[in-house]
Formats: C-alpha cells, structure tokens, sequence
C-alpha cells in the first residue's frame, strides 16, 4: 500500500503531467506514439530505478538535442539495458523444459518403527512441497509432448532439513554408473554438428548409444511405452527409482523404494495425438497443470513406499543396487503412507520454477543412500550444476530453495549473500558466550550416517550382479496388454526408422531378439528388414511372471475427473442438449470447452449466444479426452464446409476417442470419411437418455478396437 506521502507524491506527479500534455503536447505525442499513457495514480506502486529513486519518463532515453544522440549521463537507460542485458541464466543441461507448483504433504500413518524421518512422524503430520515436472531432452522453448522420460522432482520443506526426492515417472535408468551420464545426455541431446533434432530420441546418436549400452534396453521399453507421452503431468505415476534406506532411531536400517500414484488415474495419449499437440498447444501440459490448479482442481498423489530388509534383497535375482531394475508390486507391495495436493501455483516462473534448485543429496534424518553407483554420482552432480545454473553458493537462501525450518552455520560470505551473518565468530570450537558463540553440533542428534560396512579393492568395475539388461525388459513386456504392445512396436519403428545408418537399427533390434521374439520381428518388419541375429547377452534371460502393475492401460481408472471434453457447436445447436450435457460432464468431474467455426461462439436453438473458448482453427480435437459434436437441426452442412471441423471429427475417430453426436452431423461424418463407419463409442447425445449414456462411456477407456481400416 502506498503512504499517505507516496499518494500525494503520486497526486501532484499526475496533476504535472497533465499539464505537460496540454502545454507541450508535441513532446508527449512524439515520445509515446501519439499515445498519452497514465503517469501516475490509481493503484499502481510509483516506478523506481533499482536504486528505488522515482523514475520520471519510461519512454525516452536521455538525448543531447530532439533527434540528437543518447547521453553516457542517461543512468537510468544504463541500468534498465544492463539488467535486462543479463536477465536469462544457463539453463538446466537436462530437464530444462519444466513446470512446477507448491502444494502440501500429509503423513497418513506414523512410520517411526522404519524411519526417523519426521516428515512421517505421525498420521495427519503437514510438510510443504514444491514440485517441478520436466522433460529431459529439450530445451527451455520445446514442446511438451515429446516423446520423453518426464522428471517429477519434489522438494520437502520437513522441520529438519530439506528432502528432495528427485524422480521420473519411469521407475528405471539408462544407465547403471553416473560415468555414463554426460555420454547418454550428449547421445540423446541435439546432434552437435548440426543442432538438431530438438527433444527427440529418434536419431542417429540416441539408438547408437543404447544399441551399444544393452543396459538401457530395458528403459527404452518404458520410453517406447505411452509412458513417455503423458496425457497430463497429474495423470502419471513419479518414481524415486534407486533403492534408498530408511533409518529409525535406534539405527535399524531397512531399504526403500518411493512411489508416487496420481489419485485421478494414469493417462497417456497416443502418437499421432502428441505430434499434433505439440503443434495445437506447445504448452499443453504446463497449460494444463496451471489451469486445473486455478481453477482449484489440485491434483494429489499417493506416496507409496516399498520397503524390505537385507535378507529379502539378497533374494532377488537382481541387484538393487542397480537403477535399471525395479522391485515388481506384487513382489513387495507398495504401502500408501501419505498424500500430497498441489494447491497454489507459482507466483513467478523465474523466481519458482527456474531458480528451484533439486539435489538428491538433500536428505532429512531417517532417510539415507545406498551404494547405488548411479545415486551416487547424482549426489556429486547437482550441487555443482546449481553453481553454474544460479551463479552463488548462496542459491539455498532463494525463497524457494531456503528451508523452512531454522537454519545456522558458518559458512559466510559468497556472492548475493542476503542474511546478515551477526556475531563474532565464524569459526568452530571457540570459546565464546552468548551471541557471539555461534551454532553449535549436537553430537547427538542430526544426520548420522547409516554404519554400513565397507571393504574391497578399489577397482573401476562393475560388478557381476548387475550385468542380466534383458529380464526385467521381457517383465515389462510381457505384463503389457496387446494394444500397448501395439504402441511399443510402432514406437520402436517410428523413432529407428528416423536412424540413418543401418547398422544403428540393426544392433537395437538384435538387442531386442533377447527381450521378445515377436516385438524384435514386428519391429524388424515395420522397419522393412531383415531379423538381424540376436545379440550375446552378458547374462542368462530369465523368464519371470509377469506384473501386472506395469500396465498403464490395465491399471487405467474408469473416471472423467479433471478430463477435458470439447464441445464442437453448429449454428441453431439445440440448448437443451448443450446445457444437459454440460451440466453432466461437470458432475461427472470434468470440463467441457465449447468450440465454434469463430470464437465469437454459436447462436443456439433458443436464439442465444454462447460464447466459444477455441475457434475449431485453433482447438483441434486432440486437446480433448473426448468430444462431442451438436450441429443444428438442418446446421450440419456449416460445420463439413470447415476443414478444420472435419479434422475435427476424422482425428477424434483416429485416435480411438468417444464421439457424442446431435443435430444434422451426417454431412459432417460423411466429409470426415466416416459414413458407414461409425462405431458403439460413436453414441447420440440427444436426448436425457443418450447423455447419461455417453457421459458413463467417456469415463471408460477409449474405443481401442476401433477398426481404422479404409
Ligand atoms: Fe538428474 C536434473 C532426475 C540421473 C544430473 N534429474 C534432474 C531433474 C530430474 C532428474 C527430475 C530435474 C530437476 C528439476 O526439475 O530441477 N536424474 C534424474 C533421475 C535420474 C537422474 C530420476 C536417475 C535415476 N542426473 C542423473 C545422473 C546425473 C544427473 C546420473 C549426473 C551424474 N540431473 C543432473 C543434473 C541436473 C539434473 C545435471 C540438471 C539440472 C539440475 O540437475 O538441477 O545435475
């Protein structure tokens, strides 16, 4: 709020520039394009230089003479150009796309018998969070619907310290060592003679790493999965992927996975869909994110944990060590012990989103690493990269980095420094009293960490446990349903068929002989190749059963909560229906978006407007989990004269959606090629009767055994 001194600054400011316009309207009109802009009042804060002095002309810089040159003397020219001159920082060298938001985390039940964490002290127990989703292979400005791993990292503001549990929404890695890692970014990453292609695995580079690295076979399946093609960021499962441990207060440690499960359901869409989506809304899934949460939507995840002891590790046919394996759910169950909302967005994308700093070496007490090879070179990794990124070592004093719990060391000085470090010493022991004396160590208390026994001969190995690449990949294959094995195969062709060295397709595909004959044969003959011989696995295949839990499509909740109808309206479209089938998407959790032929909307049968939110132009049904298409009573010819409208329909169809239809549409199905060809998911939504029908049908998957042959 300004002062009753500022008001009155701003008042005479005001009555001053008025008289100005008037008695040297010449000066006004050349300086601001003939527009004369409000100089002060209202509500808006005086405008100050960085310096806080009051800023008097924002339009022109200083000059020597009316068409003479700019002034070395103009301060005020100097330090705006200067800041703006150094606005952007580096971004991240991977997940640099992302988007994020606050929210809140609640224990559900005490886990102090496994954990001294007390972020799980006890049942109803609130720790604020920060999330951030990312992709990982593009840049800042790519799209969101890259075929991608997607990072799902969340900061724990605990009364202890913060924790970051920095994870996927795939529950493996590439890779097995951190050594590995700039070799695998730099693969997968623009191809550096030629900066492209941009957020895309499907070239050259990628497949040649992972052809010679059989290691990642088992996460590509994951990535060739419509995992990688997320319909929302509040629709897909987040992973912490290494084994960590727990620690309780008497120092018993046992092992743990985290899981997170999103309380609306998984949900991806498929290819064709993400190409178009990237094209419609660049932004969908940021887009998304902010929309749902403003309009208090808040998305919630389950945290789930799997947690076993030593003995129980040592019965698995693989490491857990090694973070391209998973423990299946059926083997250990995940055990749901809290909930977290994302509530409120960010206020500032750069100031949030951008400056949040991640590091998986932020652990509270109660929670501790394992000898994964792979965590460990992560603990290295991002205290240095925040250094490049945000340019201080004081970047954990950014508001969204500080903890909220209180915080007091030595550590002094450095670059943007913003606390006032008082008292005498900064140096540990001394011997002085009071405020002089400092912090203190407990001795006691704090993060001790976990006594694990350590012994060997220092070697640059690894070791004989983490060499099978293949079983797990035949796990995840043989648990899919037919139509994901479907997308995993075309997936496969679509991004080698982008290689252009045979070889590099040839070696992945032999690779794959050792996962599953039929998926390395339908791949090979999309491909339009022969079977190449199988690769030499380094160890055995071992046949498992398969876990259900790693379907997407099997474990897809029946549900159009925070789902996006679109609403495709033709002139004299009957209001009735609009308004009955409106009113049950809404009750049924979801959103309906009306789209016209223009924005300005459609008039409808009762001789009223309604406004559109998307002209069919520019809202194409692939931003919708489903649609629906009301033309008036004789309107059907309007809506097939529109091409736009007609791609409409023709894609909804294509990409397996429900289709709800009323009014004169037949000229539109028969422009959009579909006469004759409709389907039970094409359904009427007429009358009462034909809503709550279809209403009950969007809630279930899509028709995916439509028949899309000519
Ligand atoms: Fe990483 C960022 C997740 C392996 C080095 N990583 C980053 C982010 C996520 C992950 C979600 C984005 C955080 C944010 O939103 O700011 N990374 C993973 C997972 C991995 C993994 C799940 C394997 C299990 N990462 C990994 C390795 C290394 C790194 C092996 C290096 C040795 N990761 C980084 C980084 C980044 C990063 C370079 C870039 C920006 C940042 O850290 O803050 O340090």
């Amino acid at each position: 709020m300004p002062t009753s001194k500022t008001k009155k600054t701003q008042q005479a400011s005001t009555s001053r520039t008025r008289s100005r316009a008037t008695s040297d309207s010449t000066h006004e009109e050349r300086g601001n394009g003939g527009e004369l802009h409000q100089r002060a009042g209202g509500d808006s804060p005086p405008m100050t230089t960085a310096q806080g002095a009051r800023v008097e002309d924002d339009q022109n810089s200083l000059r020597a003479g009316d068409r003479g040159p700019t002034l070395v003397a103009d301060h005020v020219f100097r330090e705006k150009i200067f800041h703006f001159d150094h606005e952007r920082i580096p971004e991240r060298v991977v997940h640099a796309r992302g988007y994020g938001a606050h929210g809140v985390f609640e224990c559900l039940e005490s886990l102090a018998d496994i954990t001294r964490a007390s972020v799980f002290a006890k049942a109803g127990k609130k720790t604020e969070t920060f999330v951030r989703f990312s992709t990982v292979a593009g840049n800042l400005g790519s799209f969101d619907l890259a075929r991608d791993v997607r990072g799902f990292a969340t900061k724990f503001y605990t009364d202890e310290g913060n924790w970051d549990l920095v994870g996927n929404n795939i529950p493996v890695f590439f890779i097995q060592d951190a050594l590995k890692f700039p070799d695998l970014v730099h693969a997968v990453k623009e191809e550096p003679d030629r900066g492209f292609p941009q957020a895309q695995s499907a070239h050259d580079t990628f497949w040649d790493f992972v052809g010679l690295m059989p290691e990642a076979t088992h996460m590509t399946l994951w990535q060739m999965s419509d995992r990688a093609i997320p319909r929302s960021f509040r629709m897909m499962e987040g992973f912490g992927v290494h084994t960590f441990r727990f620690v309780n207060a008497e120092g018993k440690s046992s092992f743990v996975k985290f899981h997170w499960k999103p309380v609306l359901g998984m949900q991806s869409v498929v290819w064709n869909e993400a190409v178009k989506i990237n094209g419609a809304d660049p932004d969908f899934h940021r887009r998304d994110l902010f929309d749902a949460i403003s309009a208090g939507d808040f998305p919630q995840w389950e945290l789930g944990v799997q947690v076993f002891d030593d003995a129980f590790a040592d019965s698995f046919d693989f490491d857990i060590l090694d973070a391209t394996k998973i423990v299946p759910e059926e083997v250990v169950p995940v055990r749901v012990v809290g909930t977290m909302t994302l509530n409120r967005v960010v206020d500032s994308v750069f100031a949030e989103i951008e400056q949040v700093a991640f590091m998986t070496q932020n652990v509270p007490p109660g929670i501790d690493f394992t000898n994964d090879p792979l965590l460990q070179g992560r603990n290295f990794s991002y205290l240095d990269t925040q250094l490049k990124r945000l340019g201080s070592t004081n970047f954990s004093q950014l508001p969204v980095n500080a903890p909220k719990c209180p915080v007091a060391h030595f550590q002094r000085d450095g670059h943007m420094q913003v606390s006032t470090q008082p008292g005498r010493t900064a140096y540990e022991p001394n011997s002085f009293t009071g405020a002089d004396r400092g912090p203190r160590e407990s001795g006691t208390d704090g993060h001790v960490p976990f006594p694990a026994e350590v012994d060997g001969t220092m070697r640059r190995i690894r070791a004989e446990s983490f060499s099978d690449h293949y079983s797990q990949a035949r796990q995840f294959w043989i648990s899919q349903t037919d139509v994901e094995k479907e997308h995993i195969v075309a997936a496969y062709t679509f991004e080698l068929g982008k290689c252009e060295i045979p070889a590099i397709r040839e070696r992945v595909v032999a690779n794959l002989r050792n996962v599953d004959e039929a998926l390395a044969t339908d791949v090979a003959d999309g491909l339009g190749m022969p079977l190449p011989a199988a690769s030499e696995p380094a160890a055995p295949v071992v046949e498992t059963e398969s876990s259900p839990a790693l379907s997407l499509l099997g474990n897809a909740k029946e549900t159009f909560e925070g789902r996006k109808l679109g609403l495709l309206l033709g002139e004299g479209a009957d209001a009735a229906a609009v308004k009955r089938l409106t009113k049950a998407v809404d009750k049924a959790g979801g959103t309906v978006e009306v789209v016209a032929i223009a924005v300005g909307g459609a008039i409808l049968s009762d001789g009223s407007t309604l406004p559109a939110k998307q002209a069919v132009a520019g809202g194409p049904s692939v931003l919708y989990d489903a649609v629906a298409i009301i033309a008036g009573s004789e309107g059907g010819t309007a809506l097939a004269d529109e091409p736009p409208a007609r791609d409409f329909l023709t894609d909804a169809f294509a990409h397996y959606k429900v289709i709800g239809l009323a009014g004169a549409t037949d000229a539109l199905v028969d422009a959009a090629g579909l006469t004759g060809k409709l389907d039970d998911a094409c359904l009427p939504v007429g009358t009462a009767k034909d809503c709550t029908a279809y209403v009950s049908r969007i809630a279930a998957p899509r028709k995916w055994d439509r028949d899309l042959s000519a």
